[in-house]
């Protein structure tokens, strides 16, 4: 039912005032200096623009700019979060809206609030009400809210404010700008990876009743199996939005990413999931977050070519 798009608009999320560490701000233009956007376009039909929204002053992760954004209820840097989702959201929004793949690359995984409320909003507009789903392939659950997160970091909370468990602390505005339109609904999302999941995550998780194969899952039943299980959990007729983060993949193949928990997702595993979901024909966005060039640099070639295969097999092409 989705016209297959011919235009790819990469937009390079340069944040990360979401984490308690900086260097994801980087990781985009690492994956773009790697050349793996030409390739796509030498190799698919697709024609791809890059647009960039990078962080700067009261964005950024320096002291300074902390000053400049105390905590709300405990929150970390709550009014930089918010606006950089917000740009983002209204950036991938335009994009969507006209029918385009949007390929997000951050930045640490805060910026996944506004790559699927951006999303889902279009996809509304686009087909007349439908629900957008959502994949979240992740080794963590992200979906902290303000009250729960241990860390008081917005990385580990995107999907409560894309799902509207999370809202501005009482008394605050911050993130009012996201409404009804841009919130995705959690029967149609699945996590696949999961290893490192907070005692308020999993209760959040059950109480919802969210679908989600952990690491432990992936290696009992297999990866083929697990992605039929999600797929035919979400349903041929739904337009599909995948949010991955390297840190999803054993550290082995992806090195350099903030957080990695051991063991993971193999780099053919992780490659499965990307071409199961471009066979789907149903894919419409991709984000790939947490590839941070300064962490293990050393090894930041395996962990930018790791991503780059999961984001070229996205998109059909053969790795
Ligand atoms: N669940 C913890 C830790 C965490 C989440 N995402 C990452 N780490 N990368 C939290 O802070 O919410
Ligand atoms: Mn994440
Ligand atoms: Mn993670």
């Amino acid at each position: 039912f989705l016209a297959s798009p011919s235009h790819l608009a990469v937009v390079a999320a340069k944040y990360s005032c979401g984490a308690p560490i900086g260097g994801a701000e980087h990781g985009p233009d690492a994956l773009i200096d790697a050349g793996i956007f030409s390739e796509i376009e030498s190799k698919t039909k697709y024609k791809c623009t890059i647009d960039h929204i990078a962080q700067s002053g009261t964005f950024g992760n320096t002291n300074e700019a902390h000053d400049a954004d105390p905590d709300i209820n405990g929150m970390k840097r709550p009014r930089a979060v918010s606006l950089a989702s917000k740009q983002i959201s209204e950036c991938v929004y335009a994009h969507a809206r006209e029918g385009k793949f949007v390929m997000t690359l951050g930045g640490d995984h805060s910026i996944g609030i506004g790559t699927v409320t951006g999303i889902a909003r279009a996809i509304r507009e686009r087909f007349g009400g439908s629900e957008l789903s959502v994949l979240w392939i992740d080794a963590h659950a992200d979906i902290n809210t303000p009250e729960t997160s241990p860390s008081r970091r917005i990385h580990g909370m995107p999907v409560a404010f894309a799902s509207g468990l999370a809202q501005s602390p009482t008394g605050h505005s911050v993130f009012d700008w996201i409404t009804a339109s841009h919130l995705i609904n959690l029967k149609r999302f699945v996590y696949i990876g999961l290893r490192d999941v907070d005692e308020a995550e999993e209760r959040i998780i059950a109480e919802n009743g969210i679908k989600a194969y952990s690491m432990d899952d992936v290696r009992r039943y297999g990866i083929v199996k697990v992605m039929g299980l999600a797929l035919e959990y979400l349903g041929d007729e739904t337009p599909i939005h995948v949010s991955y983060d390297i840190d999803s993949l054993d550290p082995e193949w992806a090195p350099s990413t903030g957080f990695p928990v051991t063991p993971g997702l193999s780099l053919e595993e992780g490659i499965h999931i990307s071409r199961r979901l471009h066979a789907t024909g149903n894919l419409v966005a991709m984000d790939l977050v947490e590839v941070n060039p300064l962490v293990e640099p050393g090894k930041l070639g395996t962990t930018v070519k790791s991503a780059g295969s999961v984001i070229q097999a996205a998109l059909g092409v053969a790795v």
